[in-house]
């Protein structure tokens, strides 16, 4: 096999591998791949996850975008997110306790055995792991400072993570939540849903990346609740030097939208 194909709605994205390194079919299909230029890569159901190359500039931004923006973040659940690279960029702030909440448990096992990009995080003493349904847990879970949804796109399992009661439950759970919320541009279905749902959270924003591995590279998330932007380069002292990607500059630009989007948003707030 020489190129890995993802396919969108009448285009896609083609990378070269070099080999497959492990499949498995359990709740989900995942592949490992290690291709020609951009590492490692996560694949589930066919859809790309994570590439080394870039999942920086997706992890930081769902990770220390809500995490800065609260006072004194100790208490972190992260749903989805079996690769481990969003808690890895948890375990980066002054937490007292991170909990992985992922329904599939051959993600975390083959990430850890074959991607790597935890760097450790699944061994630290402060995280515990759930092997569960994300709004399950949120049923009975304790209270967090901040939740971190990161999901795959909402066709399958992770659909449960997308609706109006996901939202309700995890409102009264935490202060501050953040979570991916698909490509503005073409899957402006899964936007518009994630935005009108996640209304139980009444203040909210879109916040943007480019990831250039994702649909169409241009990427949206989603902060809600009592976040605050106010001590950004204070804040920031805790983290600097750990990111490649997040700074408070890049934090303030990323809430910047263009036109076409902000009339998206402004439709669905
Ligand atoms: N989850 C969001 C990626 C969705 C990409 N969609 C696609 N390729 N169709 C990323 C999980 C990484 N921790």
């Amino acid at each position: 096999m020489v190129w890995f194909f993802e396919y969108y709605d009448g285009c896609g994205l083609a990378i070269k591998v070099k080999k497959k390194l492990y499949e498995a079919e359990g709740v989900q299909k995942v592949e490992i791949y290690e291709t020609e230029s951009m590492g490692k890569m996560l694949v589930i159901d066919g859809k790309i996850q994570l590439t080394e190359l870039d999942e920086p500039f997706y992890h930081e931004m769902l990770v220390h975008v809500p995490m800065l923006s609260h006072e004194n973040p100790r208490k972190v659940a992260v749903i989805g997110g079996g690769d481990g690279g969003a808690l890895r960029e948890v375990l980066k702030h002054n937490v007292e306790r991170a909990v992985l909440v992922d329904i599939d448990r051959n993600v975390i096992d083959l990430s850890r055995k074959f991607l790597k990009i935890d760097h450790g995080a699944f061994e630290d003493e402060r995280v515990e792991i759930a092997i569960m349904d994300g709004k399950e847990f949120l049923r009975d879970c304790e209270i967090f400072d901040v939740i971190i949804v990161d999901s795959t796109d909402p066709v399958g399992v992770s659909d449960t993570l997308f609706d109006r009661e996901f939202f309700e439950l995890a409102r009264q759970k935490c202060d501050v939540i953040s979570l991916q919320s698909q490509s503005p541009l073409i899957q402006k279905e899964y936007f518009r849903t994630l935005l009108v749902n996640s209304a139980p959270f009444e203040r909210r924003d879109v916040y943007l990346s480019c990831v250039p591995t994702y649909p169409l590279a241009l990427w949206s998330f989603i902060i809600g609740g009592e976040y605050d932007f106010s001590n950004l380069e204070e804040r920031f002292e805790r983290i600097k030097g750990t990111t490649v990607h997040y700074n408070p500059d890049v934090h303030r630009a990323a809430f910047a939208l263009p036109e076409w989007l902000k009339k998206e948003v402004e439709a669905c707030i």
